[in-house]
């Protein structure tokens, strides 16, 4: 079977533990790289976080932080749903994994334009660090296979005021 090639990009959170389980562990999956961003709680954490799971599953993924905060509004985060951490309740082991030396956009452009084929971006969080990459690097679409979101809503959704 020919797996897909992905990157995800997320902001762990329970629920997107979830969804790194299911990229990871799909035979027709092929996660190269993995970005995180700020929004369930902050970036700092949802970097730990990412980092911890992927250590969790004894995943080789290279894993770039991202976006801080919106582009253009205060970061609320969803700590009263997700719990302080993000991963509340959890308690992982120890482990020195690192994030990349570079931003999120940046790890982002690189992977797309050193691929061999197109890459499906796969944006399960805030979508800043995707913006960064269109607003600066926008020769990098022609290597985005596809662009699937989970965010946004027309009505009740990801967002609750
Ligand atoms: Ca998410």
């Amino acid at each position: 079977m020919e797996r897909l090639p992905i990157i995800l990009d997320t902001d762990p959170g329970i629920d997107d533990a979830a969804a790194i389980a299911a990229a990871l562990f799909a035979p027709q999956l092929d996660l190269q790289l993995m970005t995180t961003v700020a929004g369930n709680v902050s970036v700092e954490k949802t970097t730990r976080n990412a980092l911890q799971l992927l250590h969790f599953w004894n995943a080789d993924v290279p894993l770039a932080q991202g976006a801080a905060t919106p582009l253009l509004r205060p970061l609320r985060d969803a700590a009263y749903v997700h719990g302080e951490s993000g991963m509340e309740g959890y308690d992982f082991v120890g482990h020195d994994r690192q994030p990349l030396a570079k931003p999120a956009f940046i790890a982002l452009r690189d992977a797309l334009i050193s691929a061999p084929q197109p890459i499906t971006l796969v944006a399960i969080g805030p979508l800043t660090n995707i913006a960064l990459l269109l607003m600066h690097y926008p020769e990098c679409t022609f290597n985005i296979r596809r662009l699937v979101i989970m965010g946004g809503s027309a009505g009740r959704g990801e967002l609750h005021p």
